[in-house]
């Protein structure tokens, strides 16, 4: 139980210890690694390989941890969740966008009941707490395997232990863990059940076209709400305007100074001082 900080001050991560050695977490098979470049990546790659059932992969530590768009995600030993999870949602492809939004939803109702603390939702996929990133999710799909289902990789980065002094300058005062915020030492393995659970959830609801309810939910958590904010579109012209929420489809709408409604797709917002 010394392994990779399991157990803080004689309190061990139980549920973690227990999916490590018996390679489930419930009925799901678990892989667990020391190090990894991406779980997201390994997780891509079993799927090309063949796999076609639900699965979890998980890192204590991450050397290549991925954000959207090319970027990182810093990934120290020992303190922050980094789970891949790959799923097989029964939806046509054409949803397959929303699934950001449907895991928002279901990490900021994890990170809710275990740690207490009320997150907010960064369009599309920042998990913050007083403007402070504390999780971020990257949704990755691949091309229909051979047994015809498409899977979708479902990683989840939070950071609940992490010392403040492990980010690199560049993102201090933009990031937070849950220790900072709650005050309290939340074991992996609870969190993680917690999230494994949520996400059962709300995919049940999605996959039973319920996902204007998952919505609406997540439009009580929406961080940007009539917020002025900047993007770049497609040719990359900078638009700036005032966020009206995601429409029916999760795609962000944002009103330019004209009154004009322009729809967000994909990309990052940057909230403006201006
Ligand atoms: C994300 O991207 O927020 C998605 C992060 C997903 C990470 C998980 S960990 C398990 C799985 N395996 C992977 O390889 N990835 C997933 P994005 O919206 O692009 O945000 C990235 C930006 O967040 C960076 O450019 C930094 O500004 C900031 N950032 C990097 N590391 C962070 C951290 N640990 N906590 C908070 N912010 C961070």
């Amino acid at each position: 139980m010394r392994r990779w900080n399991l157990c803080v001050s004689g309190m061990c991560d139980t549920i973690l210890q227990q999916a490590i050695d018996s390679g489930r977490l419930g009925s799901i098979p678990f892989y667990w690694h020391e190090s990894i470049g991406s779980t997201n990546q390994k997780a891509l790659e079993m799927v090309r390989n063949g796999l076609f059932e639900q699965t979890i992969i998980m890192a204590d530590s991450q050397t290549s941890g991925r954000g959207r768009l090319g970027r990182s995600w810093v990934s120290p030993a020992g303190s922050g969740l980094y789970v891949s999870i790959v799923l097989w949602p029964q939806v046509a492809p054409e949803h397959l966008s929303k699934l950001t939004l449907v895991a928002g939803v279901a990490v900021n109702r994890a990170i809710n009941l275990e740690a207490t603390i009320a997150t907010m939702i960064k369009w599309p996929n920042d998990i913050v707490v007083d403007g402070k990133k504390v999780a971020g999710i990257l949704a990755e799909s691949t091309a229909v395997t051979s047994r015809g289902k498409t899977a979708v990789v479902l990683g989840i980065g939070v950071n609940v232990t992490t010392p403040l002094n492990a980010f690199p300058l560049e993102l201090s005062g933009r990031v937070t863990s849950l220790l900072a915020v709650s005050g309290k030492r939340i074991h992996r393995g609870v969190l993680l059940k917690r999230l494994v659970s949520e996400i059962a959830m709300q995919m049940e609801l999605f996959e039973g076209g319920s996902f204007s309810t998952i919505l609406e939910e997540w439009k009580r958590r929406d961080a940007t709400l009539g917020k002025r904010l900047h993007w770049l579109n497609s040719t990359k012209q900078a638009i700036y305007g005032v966020s009206l929420g995601p429409d029916k489809d999760g795609r962000l709408q944002v009103r330019d100074a004209s009154g004009k409604v322009h729809e967000v797709l994909s990309g990052d917002v940057t909230l403006a001082e201006y």
